[in-house]
Formats: C-alpha cells, structure tokens, sequence
C-alpha cells in the first residue's frame, strides 16, 4: 500500500511541483468554530419544507441566512473561522428513517440544498465572513453519494460493488462505508468529478476544506486531490475517525496540512471529564515529535459524530464544571482548536442524533450556561492575546510519577515569552511544591505570578529551587513565566 501511495505521489498532476513551490497554508494561532447549518441558526422560514424540530432526525430549519445572521455571535465568542458541515444539495427522501440535514448524503455536490439556501446565500456568507476578517472552512465530502442519489442510478459505473469490495485489498477503502454508495475515485469521470467539485468550491471563495472520511478514500486520488489544493493555497483538514499521533503524521508527510487528533481527544475526556489519570494526555502529548507540523493539529473536546463532553457526567453541574476546565485545557495546546457549536455552553446530548440539539443562544441560556460561554470566550481572548499559548513549542515537563495523575506541567513558548501551563485533576483545591531540577525547569526567585485566565484562584511562585503552585480543583491555569 505505501509503495502504491508513493508512486501516486510522484506520478500526481503536478504534485510535486506544486508542493515545492507553493507555501504551505498555515491555520496556526487560529481557533476554529464548527456549525451544523440546519441546527444552528434559521434565518429563512421561507426555506422550511418538511421541518420538524421535535425530531431529531428531521430538518430543523437552520441555514446559510442564519449562519450570516449569527457570525456576531461566533466573533464574540473570539473563533477565527468556521467550519461548516456540508451544504451540499442532498437526497430528497429519508434513509432509516432520517432526513439529510445533516449534509453528508449528497445528490449534487455543486448545487446548495435549498433547505441551507442558494449559492448566493453561501457567497453572501463567506463575504461576510471575510469581511469580518474570519476563514471558511468547508466541508467535503469524497467518498460517496446519498443513498438515494438520482447519479447511483444513472452511473453505476461510477461506484464499487460487491465485486469491487470483494476483491479489494482494503477494505475500508472499496467497500462501502455504513452502505452508502462508494465512489470509485479510480474511475476517470469519478476523479474528475471529485477534483472539479474542489475547484467549484475552491472558486467560491474559501480558505480551507474538512475532507470527510480520509480513511474510506482511494489513497492514491487523494495525494492528487492534496496537490492541487496545496498549490490553490488551500489549507487541508483531514477526517480520519480516531486517529492517533501515528496516523496524523503520517498524513501531514502525505499533503494533509491537518488531521483531527482523535486520541487526544479521548484522552482528553477520560481525564478531564470521566476522572482519569492526566498521564492519559502526556502520553499523547509525548507523541509530539511524530508530528510533522504540530501547530496545524485539530484539538477538540467533542464534535457532531461523539457524545456531548458535558454528557460526560451524570449531573449537569459536574458537565459544566468539567467543560469549563476542558474548555481552558484545549486553549493552552498546541493545534488548532476546534469547538463544536455548544460546547461552549456546556450543551448536553448523547450519540447521533441527540449531540445535534438546536444550538442556543444567549436570550435562551441559563445563568450557569452564560457561565461556561464566559469561560470559554475568555480562554479564547487569552490564548489569541499570547503567541506562546497560540504559536508557541509545547514542552512537557517530568511531573513527579507521585502526581502524574492528577498533574500535567508543560511550557509553550520560548525562553523569553514562555508560559507555564498546569492542568490540575485532583477533586479539592491543592499546594504543590516540586524540583526546578526534576521537571527540568530553570527560572530564579521571583514573585507571585497570577494565572492569565479571568476569574481562576491560580498561582505560582519559584523559590528555593522549588516551583510552588497553588490549583483550584480540576482546572487548567496558564502563567507568564518571562
Ligand atoms: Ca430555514
Ligand atoms: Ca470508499
């Protein structure tokens, strides 16, 4: 298989040219915010044919109107760019008892559902996004059509069979992904299909593309499908359902500028919102040097295909609590963060279809709602405001093995504007003392230095050859060291 995708590589349109000679598109220091349009915002009652929002498996309503509507709303928060599910027109009927609102059964990849609104509606809203000096960030699907499509009719030669996925020497890749019907990107009128739909919506002007199940595509047509993106200046956003270091780096060398780290991810979770030890996350973080490009990384607590992180918990308090401090972990990572719409407030909801309830927005918040969104907008603030926390090398520190569990001590940054990070699991507000040498830290005496999060009891302070650290319960906390 490697050897397949290296010949691709060489033999791609262009590929390696392009990838010599076009600088690499960077989302670094950005912090991505990820909408569902038709559970986000509706902003065209006018568009509303079969809507019923007591389903959770019908159309809901929102769209692209909406999502214009409320990009106030995500600039408040402080994301830099939103990532849209697809908009895509898709099949008009429902498979398994489920509508297509959520974009990723398409019937035409260069047609807009009129349910989101028209291509016109999409331009408005990309123009007003790069007004408001945001990135665009859409979602592709490569891998297949709807179910229902008119074209898995009209073109069987265009998909893989039985025979195909029988004979295939990967499956994940010719045989059909929960059954919907497999492209084969093999196929010449396939390939150009799929790499003239980049080049549509490359020309609508967006900044980047989330590619839909990487792991399900031809490896051999995506390397060509990278190249040109590449060479478009398109930043790549790859999803490879939990992906760990490993896979990540090894589709960064492949042309991915970027893949969802899924493990940190589950990591992320056991520890901060199912109680686990943070060892969990600094074996993931210890993976880093696999990365070709750590800074281009997609960090998220949750997303639209995985239970809800505040679901985490059984009681709402302890999910809001809990969301609060992964909220403020993932602002002081390297990567780019990504945050699923609600998150922010803590929303609840189990596996698909219940993570994607209708977003809620401040008039309809509770008080302890308004308080994660504080949290969080703030984070944001903090991180944007620091290059170390937003550009900065992560270092992790040797944390004593008596607290690894509930202590995880990195620097991101270097010497001259580092800033110390320290996530804190233990259940009751703790003092720390611990070695400069050990943890291989060395910065003299010096004062009290207060967290950079707003409205968080943290502090430190070194002395003596110690560095004393004073946590609030199961928080993440961030300070200047120089
Ligand atoms: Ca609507
Ligand atoms: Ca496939």
């Amino acid at each position: 298989m490697r050897q397949t995708i290296l010949l691709g590589a060489l033999l791609g349109a262009g590929g390696a040219a392009a990838q010599n000679s076009a600088p690499l598109s960077s989302f670094e220091g950005q912090v991505i915010y990820q909408v569902m349009p038709d559970r986000f915002f509706d902003g065209n009652a006018a568009n509303n044919a079969g809507v019923n929002k007591t389903d959770l498996r019908a159309w809901h309503g929102g769209d692209l109107p909406g999502l214009t509507q409320k990009l106030p709303y995500i600039q408040k928060l402080g994301a830099t760019a939103v990532w849209m599910t697809p908009v895509y027109q898709q099949q008009a009927q429902n498979s398994f008892g489920t509508a297509a609102y959520h974009g990723y059964w398409p019937a035409d990849f260069r047609k807009v559902d009129p349910h989101f609104g028209t291509l016109a509606d999409f331009g408005t809203f990309v123009k007003a996004a790069q007004e408001a000096g945001m990135r665009v960030v859409l979602d592709q699907v490569i891998n297949h059509y709807g179910y229902l499509a008119p074209a898995v009719r009209e073109q069987p030669a265009w998909f893989n069979g039985k025979a195909e996925c029988d004979a295939a020497r990967d499956k994940d890749v010719d045989c059909a992904l929960a059954g919907l019907p497999d492209l084969k990107q093999g196929n010449l009128q396939v390939r150009e299909l799929l790499l003239g739909n980049a080049r549509f919506w490359r020309d609508q002007g967006v900044q980047a593309f989330r590619y839909d199940a990487i792991k399900h595509v031809d490896p051999m047509f995506l390397g060509d499908l990278l190249s040109t993106d590449r060479a478009e200046g398109i930043w790549t956003l790859g999803e490879w359902y939990d992906a760990d270091s490993g896979t990540v780096g090894e589709w960064q060398r492949r042309g991915f500028d970027s893949l969802f780290l899924f493990s940190l991810q589950a990591a992320m979770k056991g520890s901060i919102m199912a109680g686990q030890g943070l060892d969990r996350v600094a074996a993931v973080l210890s993976r880093q040097a696999e990365l070709p490009r750590p800074g281009e990384v997609a960090l998220f607590l949750d997303n639209h295909d995985v239970p809800r992180f505040a679901q985490g918990s059984l009681f709402e308090d302890v999910g809001q609590a809990r969301t609060k401090y992964g909220l403020r972990a993932l602002m002081t990572l390297r990567g780019v963060p990504v945050i699923w719409q609600g998150t922010e407030i803590a929303m609840r909801g189990g596996t698909d279809p219940d993570n994607r309830r209708d977003m809620r927005f401040e008039a309809q918040w509770t008080p302890q709602e308004k308080a994660v969104f504080d949290v969080a907008q703030n984070a944001i603030a903090v991180r944007k405001a620091s290059p170390a926390l937003s550009r900065g090398p992560l270092t992790l520190l040797k944390t004593p093995p008596s607290l690894d569990e509930r202590l995880l001590l990195f620097t991101r940054g270097e010497a001259g504007g580092r800033v110390l990070v320290a996530w804190h699991g233990g259940k009751e507000r703790r003092n720390y003392s611990v070695r400069l040498g050990s943890i291989g830290l060395g910065a003299g005496p010096g004062a009290v230095i207060s967290t950079l999060f707003a409205g968080q009891n943290a502090k430190i302070r070194v002395s003596n050859g110690f560095l004393h650290l004073s946590l609030p319960p199961e928080d993440a906390a961030a300070f200047k060291l120089d």
